[in-house]
C-alpha cells in the first residue's frame, strides 16, 4: 500500500522487531561517479528549475507556492505561512548546496507548481555522527496533487544529495509513512486566548467565561530570570557548549559547532529569537532558550487573516528551572504579540508543558531517517531533534 516507499532504503513496516536486522544504513554508499548523472523524467509539460534562494524574484515565487498550497490542518482551517526571510535563512545553512533547492515549473509559462529542499547537517544517531540531508517543504501545487509527482520529487533530491556523497536524511510528516523513529505530539500555550478561539483555533473550556480565560492565561509584563537577556553574536561558543551538554543525553540530535550554532540559534528578527542567562555575579551563560516565528494563514474568517505562531526550538537550563526559562520565553512571545506559543514533546519539554498550561494539540508529528535503520522506535524523550 506504499507503492512508492517500500521500493526506498527505509525501515519497512514488515521488518519492525525483526531483531536479526542491525542499527544502522540499510544501503551502502556507491561511488559518486556511479551516480545516476541525469535528472529524473518529469511529465512532459513539466520541466526542472534550481530555486537561488538569494535572488529575490525566485524567493517570492517559493513563498507564493507554499503560502497556497503547503501544509494545512486536518479542518484546513490554517495553512503554514512561512516567511520570504524564514526560508531564506532555514535554506542557507553553512555548507547548503544550491542543487539541493529543486523546483518545477510549466514549461509553457514557467510557472512554479512543486518544490522539494535539502540542507546539510551533521546528525548524531546514538554514538555516530552522521552527515545528511535535512529534507523539507515538499510542495506539489493542489491542481497537480495525486498524480505521483512527489515520489520523483523525492528520488531527484536524492540524486542530488547522493552526488554530494550524502547517503542519509531526516524528515518529519504529519502522515505515517514506513516507518517513523518516534512520533511526536505539538502543545500548545495560548497568548492571545480570544482572538484563539475567535478563529476557531481553541474552544472555550467547559464552564469557562473568556473573563476566566484571558485571567488563566495572563503572564507578567515583564521577565523573571535577573540576567535573561537577547543572544549576541559574542555568545555563540558559550551557547554551543551549552547545546553540546545538554544534547549529548539523546539518541538523535544534531551535532552543532561555532558556525551551526551562528546560523540557526543567532536571533533573526521574526524568524528565530533566542535568549541567554548571564549570571549577573560571573558573567556566565548559564541557560539558554529560543524559539522561530513560523505564521499561519487563517483560511476563511472575516476578522484575521494570520495566526502569530513561536515555535519551541532548541532550550537548556542549567541554572535556571526549565521552567522559569520557559516562563520567560513566553513572556517575551507575549511581549512580541505572538498569539500562540507552540511546542513539541521532544527533549524535556514534558516536565514543563502542563505546569506552563500548554494544551495538547490534535494531530501528530512523525520523524524519519532515509536510508538508516532504528530498530526499536524512541520515545519524544529520546529525540533532539527540531526540524522547521
Ligand atoms: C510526505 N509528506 O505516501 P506511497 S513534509 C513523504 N513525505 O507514496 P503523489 C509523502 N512522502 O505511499 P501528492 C508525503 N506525502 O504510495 C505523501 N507522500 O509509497 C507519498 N501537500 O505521491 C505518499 N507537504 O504525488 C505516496 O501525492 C506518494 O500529489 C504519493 O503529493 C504529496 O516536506 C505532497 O504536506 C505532500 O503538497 C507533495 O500532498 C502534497 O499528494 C502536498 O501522488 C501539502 O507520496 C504540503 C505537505 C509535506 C510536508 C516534508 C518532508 C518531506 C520528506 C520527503 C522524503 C524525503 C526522503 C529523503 C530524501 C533524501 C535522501 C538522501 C540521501
Ligand atoms: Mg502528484
Amino acid at each position: 500500500q506504499h507503492r512508492f516507499w517500500e521500493t526506498q532504503p527505509v525501515g519497512q513496516f514488515k521488518d519492525a522487531g525483526d531483531t536479526s536486522i542491525p542499527d544502522g544504513p540499510i544501503e551502502q554508499p556507491t561511488p559518486v561517479s556511479a551516480v545516476k548523472q541525469e535528472p529524473y523524467n518529469l511529465p512532459g509539460l513539466y520541466e526542472w528549475t534550481t530555486c537561488d534562494m538569494d535572488d529575490d524574484h525566485t524567493c517570492t515565487e517559493v513563498y507564493t507556492l507554499l503560502s497556497n498550497n503547503y501544509v494545512e490542518d486536518d479542518e484546513n482551517m490554517f495553512r503554514f505561512n512561512y516567511s520570504k526571510e524564514f526560508l531564506h535563512w532555514a535554506l542557507r545553512p553553512p555548507g547548503y548546496f544550491k542543487s539541493w533547492h529543486i523546483g518545477v515549473r510549466v514549461k509553457a509559462s514557467k510557472k512554479l507548481v512543486a518544490f522539494i529542499t535539502g540542507v546539510p547537517a551533521r546528525i548524531r544517531v546514538r554514538d555516530e555522527v552522521v552527515r545528511m540531508a535535512e529534507v523539507n517543504f515538499l510542495c506539489v501545487h493542489k491542481k497537480l496533487r495525486s498524480k505521483r509527482l512527489a515520489p520523483v520529487m523525492i528520488k531527484e533530491v536524492t540524486r542530488r544529495v547522493h552526488l554530494e556523497n550524502i547517503w542519509q536524511a531526516a524528515y518529519t510528516a504529519g502522515v505515517v509513512l514506513p516507518t517513523p523513529i518516534t512520533t511526536c505530539r505539538y502543545w500548545h500555550r495560548s497568548l492571545n486566548p480570544k482572538k484563539l478561539i475567535d478563529v476557531g483555533f481553541s474552544r472555550l473550556g467547559a464552564r469557562m467565561t473568556m473573563s476566566r480565560t484571558i485571567r488563566l492565561y495572563k503572564l507578567p509584563e515583564a521577565t523573571m530570570t535577573p540576567g535573561f537577556r537577547k543572544m549576541e553574536l559574542r555568545d555563540v561558543p558559550a551557547v554551543t557548549r551549552l547545546l553540546k551538554g545538554y544534547l549529548s543525553q539523546f539518541a538523535v540530535a544534531p551535532d552543532f559547532d561555532d558556525n551551526d550554532v551562528e546560523h540557526w540559534l543567532l536571533p533573526v528578527e521574526d524568524v528565530v529569537d533566542s535568549y541567554v542567562v548571564e549570571s549577573p555575579e560571573t558573567h556566565e551563560v548559564t541557560d539558554f532558550c529560543s524559539f522561530y516565528t513560523l505564521p499561519s494563514s487563517i483560511l476563511n474568517n472575516q476578522n484575521y487573516s494570520v495566526l502569530k505562531a513561536a515555535y519551541s526550538y532548541y532550550n537548556v537550563a542549567t541554572k535556571t528551572s526549565l521552567l522559569q526559562l520557559m516562563n520567560d520565553a513566553l513572556i517575551v512571545a507575549k511581549q512580541k504579540d505572538y498569539d500562540v506559543f507552540n511546542a513539541l514533546d521532544v527533549m524535556h519539554n514534558e516536565t514543563f508543558l502542563k505546569e506552563l498550561k500548554f494544551g495538547p494539540g490534535d494531530g501528530q508529528l512523525h520523524y524519519y531517517l532515509y536510508n538508516y535503520r532504528l530498530r526499536n522506535a524512541l520515545t519524544p524523550f529520546e529525540l533532539g531533534l527540531v526540524l522547521l
